[in-house]
């Protein structure tokens, strides 16, 4: 295993973290390639935030028998996806990402109202009301509509990759995916990656290893020690992170989107974790034993990450307080609004399977 902090290119937070977090990554991190450290760590907590209450609401939407269909929560999960969302470019990057991705779109700067209109059915919303769950984007900027069959999220983003190179866009431009454990078992997660190792294209593939992929757990779906050390037979970098810590969260990941935009290739990052909700809000987790539920990775990543931004003195009592609250009416005028609008018509049907007109923007 390589020793990232041993490839440092500059210093991050060269006080302010003390001896524990030594980040080290370029600073060329983030949306406008000037963002520093700290702006970048602020952005992912916004967006954990932000994605936590919003997910709150839709589990009670759901309880409540206002939204048809399942509902998949990224509770647990926020370090990972905020980590990545908030490293890559609108515009410039391409983001797949998949049903524990809240944070991360929220952070690559999906508006709320997507996501309310998405499960409320809102004929304004990305799927226009004929598919109230999660398999919505906004491919003008780079995110690609979520792909619910495991792994091809991998394959599809290494496809953009080469498209990118054979425009002549591809230098300085990443594509990023944050899968699951389980998705690591097809056919589609070898291929792509493979693809992405010969071709050296600038593509980061991060695990969110929860532990589980539904209720099988890892020791049911690979032989391996430890997933990370695919890497050295994939021929690209390898980086293993503790999903709950935030800060290692931010270096890790924010790393391998540096390294992949530099140069160096494929990037793989597994983090461990646990998602603290059920697969969906239609499962209790019950098969999740408790040992692992008190264990390590049952811990929340948003204490973890209140705690360390105090600590750091990057974020004060009152910053946390506000932010919290300014996302509390957000996500409620989100919510607000998406009820209001129509749903389709089912005897005014214009639905497509391909529609690729996407010069008239749906908001
Ligand atoms: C190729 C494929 N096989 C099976 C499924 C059904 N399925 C949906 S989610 C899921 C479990 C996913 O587990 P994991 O990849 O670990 O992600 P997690 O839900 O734990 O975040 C399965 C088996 C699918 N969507 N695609
Ligand atoms: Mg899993």
């Amino acid at each position: 295993m390589r020793n990232f902090a041993s490839h440092a290119e500059k210093i991050f937070f060269p006080e302010a973290l003390g001896q524990a977090y030594h980040l080290r990554v370029k600073v060329n991190l983030c949306q406008d390639m000037q963002r520093s450290p700290e702006d970048y760590v602020r952005a992912m907590y916004r967006a954990m935030v932000q994605a936590r209450l919003l997910e709150n609401k839709l589990s009670s939407l759901y309880k409540a028998g206002k939204i048809v269909g399942g509902v998949y929560l990224g509770k647990g999960q926020e370090a990972v996806s905020s980590a990545l969302g908030a490293a890559l470019i609108p515009g410039q990057d391409i983001f797949a990402p998949l049903i524990r991705d809240q944070a991360g779109r929220t952070a690559f700067g999906e508006p709320f109202i997507d996501c309310a209109r998405a499960y409320l059915g809102s004929v304004l919303g990305p799927m226009r009301g004929r598919d109230g769950n999660i398999h919505r984007g906004r491919p003008q900027e780079g995110m690609l509509a979520m792909i619910s069959h495991l792994g091809s999220a991998v394959a599809v983003v290494a496809g953009c990759l080469l498209a990118k190179r054979l425009q002549g866009k591809l230098p300085g431009a990443v594509g990023a995916t944050c899968v699951g454990d389980g998705a690591t078992s097809t056919g589609a997660f070898h291929e792509g990656l493979n693809m992405a190792a010969v071709e050296k294209l600038p593509l980061v593939v991060i695990v969110a290893n929860n532990q589980f992929a539904y209720s099988t757990p890892n020791n049911r779906q690979f032989a391996c020690e430890d997933l990370v050390d695919r890497a050295k037979g994939y021929g690209v970098t390898g980086d293993s992170v503790d999903g709950t810590d935030f800060l290692a969260c931010a270096e890790v990941i924010g790393g391998a989107v540096e390294r992949a935009r530099s140069g160096g290739g494929p990037q793989l990052v597994v983090a461990k974790l646990l998602r603290l909700t059920g697969h969906g809000e239609h499962d209790d987790g019950s098969y999740v034993p408790d040992t692992i539920k008190a264990g390590a990775y049952g811990r929340d990543c948003i204490e973890v990450a209140e705690r360390q931004l105090l600590d750091a003195g990057i974020f004060s009592l009152e910053e946390i307080s506000t932010i919290r609250e300014i996302a509390v009416v957000e996500v409620q005028a989100a919510v607000a609004q998406a009820q209001q609008e129509p749903v389709p018509d089912p005897f005014q049907e214009d639905w497509r399977a391909f529609n690729t007109d996407f010069s008239q923007p749906y908001h």
